[in-house]
């Protein structure tokens, strides 16, 4: 199969960059004026989303701005359950809501099977807008919720603090929660296809609430799931070009040895994880993505550099580190300490190649 040239893809395959490449998970967001100007001429986030013109420009933005080694598709991991049928809404300042939530079987047989061609059809727009704006400087990395993470949402009715309906499923009716997980499965591994074939070049699963569960329960009600999806997923992308499959779990470090042998290609860690230890326990089997603590861009931009360095400097001189954070950039955070990051990543030498 032929090798990638960009530095984020050939990591993602494992294979030697000349340095570490970097990208940061909400890259484009409220942290970012021109971010907050595009949603004002938008109206709101979700019909930012459904714009493929003005997704394509916040794109863009930190790329622009912060010469980032990859851009991710602007869009929601929410859109999904959306086009199944669910009403979505994102009211301000609080979190999304979805209505009404699936908490029966009726529930369940009211969403339909979609078709990403259809009814995201402005998600493959905006795919395809973007490849033409980057003109190849860097690879677009495409994403869609896990069928758990998802899940919480659908049966919460939006955000949740613990959980509680969607436990309560998981523990009294199991066979319900698999029926809403099986259509997730399906449909998630529709969506993602479609976004290769319009061309994103790398594809991140979120499980952001997979650390909610016990070890058994991420395994059979999370990871099993997952990697039901990334047996299904066409990893060719029409340019002949491997399509590496990036997992990350939020508080999920325990399981890093299962989520390592899903068949992914990378496993995103959060800052909960030492990077080194991590690079111990997976023994190359899967590249890693990670994993500073968003909170260090609270901090002076020397002690940025020095942390950013650690992280570094823990994983050692090896191919198969695509440096991020350990979940996504704050609203509040300044985008001069996004600046310092990037450029003390993207400068940063192991010592041992300075001797
Ligand atoms: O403008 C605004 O006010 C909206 C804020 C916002 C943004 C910028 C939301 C609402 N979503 C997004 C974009 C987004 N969401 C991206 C864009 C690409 C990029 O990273 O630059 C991505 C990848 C997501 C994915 C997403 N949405 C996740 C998984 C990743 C994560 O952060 O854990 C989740 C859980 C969501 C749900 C969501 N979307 C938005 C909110 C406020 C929430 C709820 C979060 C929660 O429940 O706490």
């Amino acid at each position: 199969m032929p090798e990638p040239h960009h530095l984020f893809l050939r990591a993602c395959l494992n294979l030697p960059t000349e340095r570490t490449p970097v990208w940061i998970m909400r890259q484009a967001g409220r942290y970012l004026p021109e971010y907050m100007s595009i949603r004002q001429q938008a109206g709101d986030f979700l019909n930012l989303c459904k714009n493929p013109e003005l997704a394509t420009q916040v794109t863009l933005q930190p790329i622009d701005r912060f010469g980032l080694d990859a851009a991710i598709l602007f869009s929601d991991i929410l859109v999904v359950p959306e086009a199944m049928g669910m009403g979505l809404s994102f009211g301000s300042g609080e979190g999304p809501l979805l209505e009404p939530p699936i908490r029966n079987r009726s529930d369940l047989e009211r969403l339909h099977p979609f078709d990403p061609e259809q009814e995201l059809d402005y998600v493959m727009e905006t795919i395809r807008t973007i490849r033409k704006r980057l003109d190849d400087r860097v690879p677009l990395i495409g994403f869609s919720g896990s069928p758990w993470t998802l899940a919480t949402y659908m049966v919460e009715g939006g955000s949740s603090k613990n959980f509680s309906r969607i436990k309560g499923m998981m523990y009294d009716q199991p066979e319900l929660l698999n029926g809403l997980l099986n259509r997730l499965v399906e449909a998630v591994t529709r969506y993602l296809n479609a976004q290769i074939r319009h061309g994103v070049q790398a594809v991140q699963i979120f499980d952001t609430w997979g650390g909610v569960l016990g070890h058994r329960e991420f395994l059979e009600f999370s990871l099993a799931n997952m990697q039901k999806i990334v047996a299904g997923l066409d990893k060719t992308g029409p340019d002949g070009l491997p399509v590496p499959v990036i997992l990350f779990a939020k508080g999920c470090g325990a399981h890093l040895e299962a989520m390592a042998a899903s068949g992914c290609h990378v496993v995103g860690l959060d800052w909960t994880t030492d990077i080194g230890e991590a690079r111990q326990r997976v023994q190359g089997r899967v590249a890693l993505q990670g994993n500073l603590d968003p909170a260090v861009l609270y901090a002076s931009p020397e002690r940025i550099r020095q942390e950013a360095a650690r992280v570094l400097t823990a994983y050692g001189p090896h191919p198969g580190l695509i440096f991020n954070l350990g979940h996504g950039i704050a609203p509040d955070c300044h985008p001069e300490k996004v600046a310092s990051l990037v450029q003390a990543v993207q400068g940063f030498q192991h010592e041992s190649r300075h001797p």
